[in-house]
Parts: C-alpha cells; structure tokens; sequence
C-alpha cells in the first residue's frame, strides 16, 4: 500500500466521468496469436484486443461534456462556417498567430507548410526529427538536420530542457550551407522522439535571436506546446507564478508560425492546423489547401471538429488540467523508476519511454529489440504501446541504410483524460513482470518493409 505523504497534495484530476468505455480482458495464449498475426507490431493489432491502450496520445483523449456540446452546434455550410472563425480566434487568442488554416490533422498542415516553403536542396534544421515532419520535408525536396543539444540522445542525462537547439550546432549549421539555403528552422515544443522532453524558454528567446539576424524563420510544431509551458512553469526560474495561457504566449511570439495536430493538446479525435504570421505565406498555403485539403474554412475537417478543437485549446491551457495530464504521466514514470527499470530520464510529458538497449541487452539495434519488447508487453498483459527506434527512424534516403538511432525507446504513451491510476498501477505492474523475464525475449526480423513510415505497416517474424 502506498503511504500518504503529509508534505504535498496530489494531482487529482479535475473532472469526474460521466461516460464509461468497457474494455475486454483477454487471456495469454489468446493475445500470442493475435501478436503472431499481426505481425508482432503493435499497430497492426484490433483495438478491441487490447486491454490498456497506450500506442498513442493521439486522437485517443477523452472530450469534455462541454466539447461533446459543441459538436452539436456544428455549422457544416461548405464555405464560412462559424465554427471556423471560433477555431480561428481560439489560435489567435491563446497561441497568437495571425492567419489559421484548419487541415485534418498534424501531417496536413506539415505537408502544407513544406510545399510552399521548401525549395530543392534546401535544409531544414529541427531539434530532431519527427516522422512525418522529417519525411515531408524530404519529399518537398528538403533535408533535416539535427541540431538539438547532445543531452537529448541519451536516455540518462537529466538535463531538465532536453529540447532545447544547441545554439552553436545551429551557428556553424548556418554558416556552413548560408541562409538562404534555410527555409525555416523547425522546432517543436516538447520533442517527442527525445522522450517528450521539453524547451526552454530561453532557448525559444536566444533561436529566435540568432534566426533573426540571418533572416531566417521559425516555425514551431506546436502539437504539444501546452505541455512544454508546464515544464517551463515547473523549472524555468521565473515562470513559477505565470499561468500556462501567459507562458505559452510569450513561447509562441518567438516563432512565425505553426503546425499543429490538433489530436494532442488540443483534446480533439480529429484535426489540425497551420498558423502563420505573414501574409503572402498564408495566401500560398490557402492555395494548397484547395487542392489537398477543402476550402480555407474548413480544411479537412467537420464544423463539428472545428468546434470541438475550438473549445479544447480553451481547456488545455487551464493549469488545473495541464497539471493532472503531466502529473499522471509522472506517476507512471516514477513507479518504474522506483524498481530500477531503465526508462528515459527525466520523465516525459505525454509518455513514458522504456530505454530497450538497456531492458534487453542481449538484443542488438539490427534486430529490433523495442519493436520485440512492444509486442512481449502486449503479450504479457494486453497493454499496447510503440516502438520508437531504428524501425522508426527507418533508412536513409541518400544511401539507402539504416539509421541507427542512439535512442531504441518504447513508448507507454498516456491518452489525456482517459485511464486512471489503477490503470497505471497495472501498467507498471506488467512492466515489472517483463523486466523479470527479460532474458528470454527474442530479436524480430523484417517479414514485410513499407518504402514510407515503415513502422505503421511493417510485418515481423520472430528470430531464430
Ligand atoms: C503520435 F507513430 N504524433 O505521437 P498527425 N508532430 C508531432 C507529432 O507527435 C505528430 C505529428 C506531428 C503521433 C501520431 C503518429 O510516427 C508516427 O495529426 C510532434 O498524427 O498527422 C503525431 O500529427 C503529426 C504516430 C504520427 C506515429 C507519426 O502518436
């Protein structure tokens, strides 16, 4: 039994359920089937199979009765639907960006902004990669370059801003290639591949001053943004007594727009959008929109979902639910730090990252030990998560190899507003009985490899 610690108060969360889910308990013999025909990867399995679902944080939260109103008052008129303005104001107020595009989610509005600003042989640093922000960037003719500080490569370092962009990787970057060789530097507010680690605002101040003076521009994937305000709250000195509203503001203003998937912090299934702040840019964007999306009021999306993304940026801004979404991730994080499990330190803001190069030694990078410790955890207790490693970062466009990233992570990602604590006890509980049996885990060998986002279709067999 856990004991009550008299010197703090918990971060219970701020709302009551009024709407239950069932979800299905499967047996051991029953779930090494489904892994077996699926693959052994974790998105290829049913939903309906899974008992805890922590693939992603993506589209997964629960909406509040307030959001669920709104999508009553969808306006669903082809062209200048209310709701579209009520998004738009939404961004306006809270991120503060001038011109919004809506898009159907996050990869839209990357694919959007890459096309208009990317030109051939262009490069676009980042404080690393994203899957889908790295791979349009690629197929508008551009490369990502990792500029982001060292720290954030490896799992063990507590550095307590591991997002941050080292400012002299940035520096020699743009000196090396020019300028005008940089569309933008794309900076994402927690970095999801680092293990949800957060930036500084120092950092988004002393990158937008050094940006300024070659005449570069930012723009920011701001898809969990809210979540990074919260660490800046936490542990940057003077942000204690700011709200997250007044924080995410200032972190905004040093950037000249943003893609968003409007699936995280923003509390919706479904939607997205880009912002930017200069006009000739937008009419561009709004062009392209046309022909990918649908028209500039609505993108990709529902009056409905607009609305509905309208009223979560209003609730994930509240400190209140900021605290209790982070805190959560944080209770998880702990009970496996506390029995020695090597996770990525320090804890995450959307998600808990089991290190496989540690939990499964004897596995080497090329046979997939994080996509083989994914699938082994579903099988030991019906918890879902993903692999965010070498399969994830799949091969180099230019020779064709593999990239070897020095983080092999498995990610137990927290859906907002969903799961409970007991939820997590049982979570780190099954963790704890995988670690015991460790030894007896086996490599994974390519069955089937997609060209693109390899990891979302990819098959496996076992290794002998
Ligand atoms: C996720 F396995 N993330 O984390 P869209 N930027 C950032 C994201 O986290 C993100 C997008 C842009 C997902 C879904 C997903 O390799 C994967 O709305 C920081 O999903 O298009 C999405 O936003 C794209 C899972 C995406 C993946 C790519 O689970």
């Amino acid at each position: 039994m856990r004991a009550i610690d008299r010197t703090r108060r918990s971060w219970a969360e701020p709302y009551k359920i009024k709407v239950v889910e069932p979800i299905k308990m499967t047996t051991r013999p029953y779930r090494e089937e489904r892994i077996r025909e699926a693959g052994y990867n974790t998105f290829l399995l049913k939903s309906e199979d899974v008992y805890i679902d922590l693939l992603t944080d993506s589209g997964t939260g629960a909406m509040s009765d307030n959001q669920w109103a709104g999508m009553m008052l969808g306006d669903e008129a082809y062209a200048g639907s209310k709701n579209f303005d009520h998004l738009a104001e939404a961004v306006q107020t809270y991120y503060g960006y001038r011109y919004i595009v809506p898009t159907h989610q996050g990869r839209a509005a990357e694919h959007i902004l890459s096309k208009v600003m990317i030109k051939q042989g262009d490069t676009i640093p980042g404080n690393m990669y994203f899957t889908t922000t790295r791979l349009h960037q690629e197929l508008a003719g551009g490369r990502f370059v990792d500029v982001i500080m060292d720290e954030a490569h490896d799992p063990q370092s507590e550095h307590p801003f591991k997002g941050d962009i080292d400012l002299n990787k940035l520096q020699s970057w743009i000196a090396k290639v020019g300028p005008e060789r940089i569309p933008y530097v794309s900076f994402a507010g927690t970095v999801n591949m680092a293990g949800g680690q957060p930036v500084s605002m120092r950092n988004f101040r002393e990158v937008h001053a050094l940006c300024r003076k070659h005449g570069i521009k930012i723009m920011l994937d701001a898809t969990r943004m809210a979540e990074n305000c919260y660490f800046i709250k936490m542990r940057e000195p003077g942000y204690a007594d700011k709200t997250i509203a007044e924080i995410m503001r200032e972190a905004c203003c040093y950037s000249d727009g943003a893609t968003m998937s409007a699936k995280k912090d923003n509390l919706a299934n479904i939607g997205g959008w880009l912002a930017v702040n200069d006009e000739e840019t937008y009419q561009k964007c709004c062009n392209l929109l046309v022909v990918y999306e649908g028209l500039q009021t609505y993108g990709g999306m529902a009056g409905r979902d607009m609305e509905a993304v309208a009223r979560g940026i209003e609730e994930c801004v509240q400190d209140d639910h900021i605290r209790a979404r982070v805190g959560q991730v944080e209770y998880l994080g702990n009970l496996l730090l506390q029995e020695g499990i090597p996770v990525v330190k320090p804890i995450g803001g959307h998600a808990v990252f089991l290190d496989a190069k540690r939990f499964l030694r004897h596995i080497p990078q090329d046979d997939y030990p994080a996509q083989a410790l994914a699938a082994e955890l579903y099988v030991e207790s019906g918890v879902r998560a993903m692999e965010r490693g070498i399969i994830s970062a799949g091969r180099d466009p230019e020779t064709g190899e593999n990239y070897h990233p020095k983080l092999e992570l498995v990610r137990l990602t927290i859906p907002r507003r969903v799961y409970t604590q007991a939820h997590m006890d049982v979570t780190a509980e099954s963790v704890v009985a995988l670690w015991d049996r460790r030894d007896r885990i086996r490599g994974l060998e390519f069955e089937y490899e997609p060209k693109m986002l390899r990891f979302f279709q990819a098959r496996f067999r076992k290794k002998e």
